[in-house]
Formats: C-alpha cells, sequence, structure tokens
C-alpha cells in the first residue's frame, strides 16, 4: 500500500484562520488524515504557516511593525487555533524558517541550471515615492472584467478573475496612492504556454477522476492557454534568490522567489523538517500526494507547481488529487478578512469553550464540496440543538443513564431473546452505514460520510424507541439485558466511527464506555469494516455525562451583533475606498431626522470590557439620568482618559446586549481618513442631558 502525503493549503500568516478556511480545507483534510490512520494508512499530515506574500506587508504596514512580526503572531494563533480544534496535522511549520529557504532556494536553482526559466526583462509598476517595484496586491485599479474599482493587480476578489497589472485600468499604487511608472525589470518565468504543450495538457486530462470543480477550473484555463509567468518578483520580503551563475549579487538584489513558487515547496520543507532522514520516501517513488485546499488556490497546484515537480523530476511524484472545495459565506455575504467579516477560529474557540465538534459537525455538513455554501449562526444552533443534541447526544444520555441505572455501570449480558431478529437486522443496517461513512470519507464526500455516520445514532434512536427497555424492564428483565447490550454496542460502534469527524466526542464516548481496551480494534473497523461485538457482560462503564449542550439564543443574537459591529469598527479607510468612505448616504426626510434623540451626555465612568479587546463599557450621565454604553473604541481610547468629557449621544437606538452588557443608546464619534477616531462635543460645557437638534 503506497504512502500517502496530504498537504493543506499553508494559511497565509497575516490574520487568524476563519471558519471558511476550515470547512474548505483544514476540516476535510484532517477527517481524510484521520480515516487513513486509522485504517492503518501510512500517511503524513503537513501545513504551516505561508509567510511570504503582499498580504502580509499590507498587514505590517498597516500596523506598523515589521514581516517578522506580524507573522511570528499570527503563526502562533493559528497553530494553537488548529491545535485546540482537533485538526491533526503532523508538522505545522512555517516558510520564514531556515529548512524551507534552504528548500525553496535549490528547487528554484535546480531548474536555473535546467534551463526551465526564460529570462525577461519586462516593465514593471514601480512607485517612485516609495522608491520600489509594487507586487500586484499593491496595485490597485478597476478590474476590466466587472469594473470593481478595487481590484487588486492579481486577482478581482468580487467576481474572481485572475488579472495581471497591465490589465487593471488607472491603477494607483497602495503605498502612497500616486499613480505608479513602468520601469525595466529582469525576471525569471515558468514558460506555462509551452510547459502546457509538452507536459501539463496531457497530465490533466488524465485526472478524469478528480472533482468536477477542480477539473472544470484547469480545463478552462488551459483552453484559455496558460502565458508564462514570472517567478521571481521585486520585492523586499520573502525567499532571497540564490547565487545565480551569471548573475551578480547585485542584480538579484531586491529580488525574491514568487510566493507562489515557495509556498508549494513549503509542504516538502516542512516534511523535511519533519522526516529529516526519510523525507523523499514521502516525495518520491511508491507514494500519493493528495492536496487540500480551496478553489482559489487550483491554479497553483492544479498547474504550477505540478509543472514545477515535472522540471524538477529527480523523482518527485505528482499530485495525485487535489479535493478542493468552493467557498462559505456567513449571513448573506462573502466572508472577508478585510472588511473583518468572518468568524474567526481563535474567538469561536474562546467563546464556545469545548465547542470544537460542534463547529467540526456543523462546518462539514454544510461543507462548500461542490458549490458554495453558506454558514448562518441560526442554522448553527439548529442544527447543533436539533441533530448533534437530539439525536446523537440524546442516543449517548439515554444508553449510559439506562445502563447505569439498570446495571450500575457494568456492560448487561447478551442472551439470545425475542430481540434478536430486530437487534441481527440493526447490525445489518449498521455495517452497511459503516460501508457507506468508510466509501465517502476515501472518496472526500465528508458531508455524506457526516450522514451516514447521524444515521447510525438515528437507528440507535429507533432502536431503543422500539424496544423501550424501560418498560421492558418490568416485564422481560431477560430481555432488557439484551436491548441494552445492544444499545451499549450501537453506541460503541458510533463511538469509533466518529473519530475522523469528531475527534472529541470520540475521546467523550470511549472514556464513558471504556472502549481504550478495544483499541486493538481500529484497524479491523475501518481497513476491514468490521463492526465492534457487544461489550463483555461486566465490562465497566464509566460515568454517564451530556456530550452535547444546547445552543442559546443569547449565544446567537450576541454573534450577529458583533460580527455587525466588528464589521462597522473595523472596515478600516485603505479597506473603504476614499469615493465611498466621504459619500453622502441617500437623502432623508426632516421627519426621517426628527426620529432621533441627540443629547449631550457626560462619561462618568469608563472601564474595558472582559475579553473583548475593542470595546469599552461607559457610565453616561444624560441629565438625571444615567446610561450604561458599550462601545467599540477602545483600541483608541483608554477608560482613565475619557471620563468627564462631554459626548454626542444617540438616547433612542434599541438597547442591545453585548458581551452580555446591556448597551443603552450609543456615543457618535467622527472617523478621519487614517481610521482615527475622536469624540463629537460642544465646543463648550453645557448640561448633561441637553438636547441636540
Ligand atoms: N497561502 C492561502 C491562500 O491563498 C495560500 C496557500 C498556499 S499553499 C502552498 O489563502
Ligand atoms: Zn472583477
Amino acid at each position: 500500500m503506497p504512502k500517502t502525503t496530504v498537504t493543506a493549503a499553508l494559511p497565509y500568516a497575516n490574520g487568524p484562520v476563519h471558519i471558511g478556511h476550515i470547512a474548505g480545507v483544514y476540516l476535510p483534510a484532517d477527517i481524510y488524515v484521520r480515516y487513513l490512520r486509522n485504517c492503518g494508512r501510512e500517511v503524513l499530515f503537513i501545513c504551516g504557516s505561508d509567510e511570504h506574500g503582499v498580504p502580509i506587508t499590507l498587514r505590517a504596514r498597516k500596523e506598523g511593525i515589521t514581516p517578522q512580526e506580524v507573522v511570528d503572531r499570527y503563526h502562533d494563533i493559528i497553530g494553537k487555533s488548529f491545535k485546540d480544534l482537533g485538526i491533526s496535522f503532523d508538522i505545522y511549520s512555517r516558510t520564514s524558517n531556515a529548512v524551507h529557504k534552504e528548500t525553496a532556494q535549490s528547487f528554484f536553482a535546480d531548474l536555473y541550471q535546467k534551463g526551465a526559466f526564460a529570462e525577461e526583462t519586462t516593465e514593471q509598476y514601480f512607485d517612485a515615492e516609495a522608491g520600489q517595484f509594487l507586487a500586484d496586491r499593491y496595485i490597485v485599479g478597476t478590474c476590466p472584467v466587472c469594473a470593481n474599482e478595487n481590484a487588486y493587480g492579481d486577482q478581482c476578489e468580487k467576481c474572481g478573475s485572475t488579472l495581471s497589472p497591465s490589465e487593471l485600468k488607472n491603477p494607483k499604487s497602495a503605498l502612497s496612492g500616486s499613480a505608479p511608472i513602468l520601469k525595466p525589470t529582469k525576471n525569471w518565468f515558468l514558460p506555462l504556454d509551452k510547459l502546457q504543450q509538452s507536459f501539463l495538457n496531457e497530465y490533466i486530462s488524465n485526472k478524469i477522476d478528480w472533482k468536477s470543480n477542480v477539473l472544470g477550473q484547469c480545463k478552462s484555463w488551459l483552453n484559455e492557454g496558460l502565458k508564462p509567468r514570472a517567478m521571481t518578483r521585486d520585492l523586499d520580503w520573502g525567499v532571497t534568490l540564490p547565487a545565480l551563475p551569471g548573475h551578480t549579487e547585485g542584480e538579484l538584489l531586491g529580488k525574491v522567489l514568487y510566493v507562489w513558487f515557495e509556498a508549494p515547496i513549503g509542504y516538502i520543507s516542512a516534511t523535511r523538517e519533519l522526516r529529516p532522514k526519510d523525507w523523499e520516501e514521502w516525495w518520491k517513488g511508491d507514494t500519493r500526494l493528495v492536496h487540500f485546499i480551496g478553489k482559489d488556490n487550483i491554479v497553483f497546484h492544479c498547474i504550477i507547481f505540478p509543472a514545477m515537480l515535472h522540471l524538477r523530476g529527480d523523482g518527485y511524484v505528482l499530485p495525485a488529487d487535489v479535493p478542493a472545495n468552493e467557498f462559505l459565506n456567513l449571513e448573506g455575504q462573502k466572508i472577508s478578512t478585510s472588511r473583518n467579516w468572518a468568524v474567526w477560529l481563535n474567538e469561536y474557540l474562546e467563546e464556545f469553550p469545548g465547542k470544537q465538534d460542534e463547529l467540526r459537525y456543523v462546518l462539514c455538513s454544510i461543507a462548500p464540496e461542490t458549490k458554495d455554501s453558506e454558514f448562518t449562526w441560526k442554522d448553527y444552533q439548529a442544527r447543533v440543538n436539533n441533530e448533534l443534541v437530539a439525536i446523537l447526544g440524546n442516543f449517548a444520555n439515554r444508553v449510559m443513564v439506562l445502563s447505569h441505572k439498570f446495571y450500575g455501570g457494568a456492560a448487561p449480558a447478551n442472551t439470545p431473546c425475542s430481540l434478536d431478529a430486530l437487534i441481527q437486522g440493526g447490525r445489518e443496517e449498521a455495517a452497511a452505514l459503516l460501508e457507506e461513512l468508510k466509501k465517502a470519507t476515501e472518496e472526500y464526500r465528508f458531508r455524506d460520510g457526516l450522514g451516514a455516520l447521524m444515521n447510525m445514532a438515528r437507528l440507535g434512536n429507533r432502536f431503543l424507541a422500539e424496544t423501550e427497555p424501560w418498560k421492558l424492564q418490568k416485564t422481560d428483565p431477560k430481555a432488557t439485558e439484551t436491548a441494552m447490550s445492544f444499545a451499549l454496542e450501537m453506541l460503541s460502534n458510533i463511538a469509533f466511527a466518529c473519530e475522523p469527524y469528531l475527534p472529541h466526542t470520540h475521546q467523550k464516548l470511549c472514556e464513558q464506555l471504556n472502549l481504550l481496551p478495544l483499541e486493538y480494534m481500529v484497524r479491523a473497523f475501518w481497513a476491514e469494516g468490521k463492526l465492534l461485538k457487544p461489550l463483555p457482560a461486566g465490562h465497566p462503564i464509566g460515568e454517564a455525562a451530556l456530550i452535547f449542550t444546547k445552543i442559546e439564543d443569547e449565544q446567537v443574537t450576541f454573534q450577529k451583533e458583533k460580527l455587525s459591529l466588528k464589521t462597522m469598527e473595523n472596515t478600516s479607510p485603505t479597506d473603504v475606498p476614499a469615493d465611498v468612505q466621504n459619500a453622502v448616504k441617500p437623502e432623508i426626510t426632516y421627519d426621517d431626522f426628527a426620529k432621533l434623540d441627540l443629547k449631550i451626555a457626560t462619561i462618568t465612568a469608563a472601564e474595558k470590557v472582559e475579553k473583548a479587546d475593542k470595546l469599552l463599557k461607559l457610565t453616561l450621565a444624560v441629565g438625571t439620568e444615567d446610561r450604561t454604553v458599550v462601545s467599540g473604541i477602545a483600541l483608541h481610547f483608554q477608560p482613565e482618559d475619557i471620563v468627564g468629557k462631554q459626548v454626542l449621544f444617540l438616547a433612542n437606538l434599541a438597547p442591545r446586549k453585548m458581551r452580555g452588557i446591556e448597551s443603552q443608546g450609543m456615543i457618535l464619534m467622527a472617523e478621519d481618513a487614517d481610521g482615527k477616531l475622536v469624540f463629537v462635543a460642544p465646543t463648550a460645557p453645557v448640561a448633561s442631558g441637553s438636547s441636540v437638534s
């Protein structure tokens, strides 16, 4: 059986990962790897932070820190949040480390020696004010396809088109805002046009078993005709070029490897780091390479990286499968890092402690496996409460409570009785469901796999409803023993079956059922589909404990408010184009304005809100009345500096709960072009509660 090297797209370390990343890439990859491991297959699960690329330098610039400080912060946040969610990488490395630099440079040098690159001097956009060449992402202009005025030089986020800077209309530098000039510079291009003829057409045409959404995108690029793409860039942050025969050091200064050339090599360098002695066995010879990515990374993993590996030769295997997912949207909108329209994984884990599997369950249930899909907090609550709690949690709890109630925590005997036919039928159905679960998982159909798992729990609930052990106990205790033995058998099989999907639940159920002694059965269960037998009579079972708890309405309300508040707070000017920032909103009537009850209020107390780094809790004197207001100004003001200030206050805004605090109204702030907030206050002290009109 070949080894399997599974990679998951290296997340950019310029911010936390969000639920879209998890649903699209990391959860499917983790389910698949856990399944392979359970089957006894040799597998390595490789990932790490992608620490180069322009988004990181943009964030560094925005925060006034170095790119290294940005990646150091987010590498840790991302790595920890993956671990907490149970994403079981064998290594979570990073591309700013030395192993990667050496691996990427030698990969480039080898292709250079082989004459793989076309050396070309081209005109690149140069920002004369900033004194540097502009990466594609630093050039903002109008998309030629959808006229989005904030398209980037390499990609339009609105219509998804892959662009080149020369296609943008009225390009501007994101550094200085000035119109960039074209300046000659030498770079090394991968001749993808030639490689299409000599290799890629055939390579892709043989991938008939790839997901249709992936194959479709590859074929559309090939039909369009591939163009040479520069594998080096004029940037100061990235993997510097290795020494190149025939070129002076000076000529190579200020140039780095194109992030999409070196990032996929990050999979190789991470493997080297993990397995210094036998890493080549995982990249050459009898091994399958499977890349888990989102759809925006298809061209890099299905076209460019295979071309690079093909050119490298030296026994490197080519990707055997690239089961890319589509996009997850959030509450009716595309998830946007820049607009902070996202549910960040680290925040979820903080706000929903112990509910990792609830998130794994919901995201797997709605995963965008074949088309874009939608996450809403209402749906999250419904799926947790009506499926996980009501079906799986309920079955587990009834079995455990009844077992303790009737047999005091020891599994009962399973002796022949009138229920045998029903039980045999149940076993056959469970075996079929396990086969369905295995096949679906093997074929990257994780939503179907999860459905099969939940049908096992439905089977268990149906069995309890049909046999009603709590009644049967009074009339036929012997049959009740067998019924409960089968119920425990079903729960044990569910405990095993849920591991790839719900590893934390697997842990909890194995503890409650004391299944560790059956660990030896894992491989037979998964590789051969052998269900667990009844627990031996007397097998000690642990304490019953709820494995899931309901999501309350308040939690949903809070999350939805937080989302809208964050977006309001965090749409920073660089994300909102100037013409939009200063735009006047649609006209209103005087009556509309008259509805606002604006007053002057005086801040009498101010304090930070726990676990909410952007919020302050204010007490305001409004005439004789005191009001509490939660305001998103904590990043702009220290609480002690604003007590006594008079502010403009909207007194009749409907109260709403934020972080559990009822906010009674809103203070109005002015925001300048750099995102700085200032109070709107009377030019001379007035009595608090004074009306403003
Ligand atoms: N850093 C992630 C992205 O495009 C990108 C993946 C690299 S995988 C080698 O969001
Ligand atoms: Zn567009």
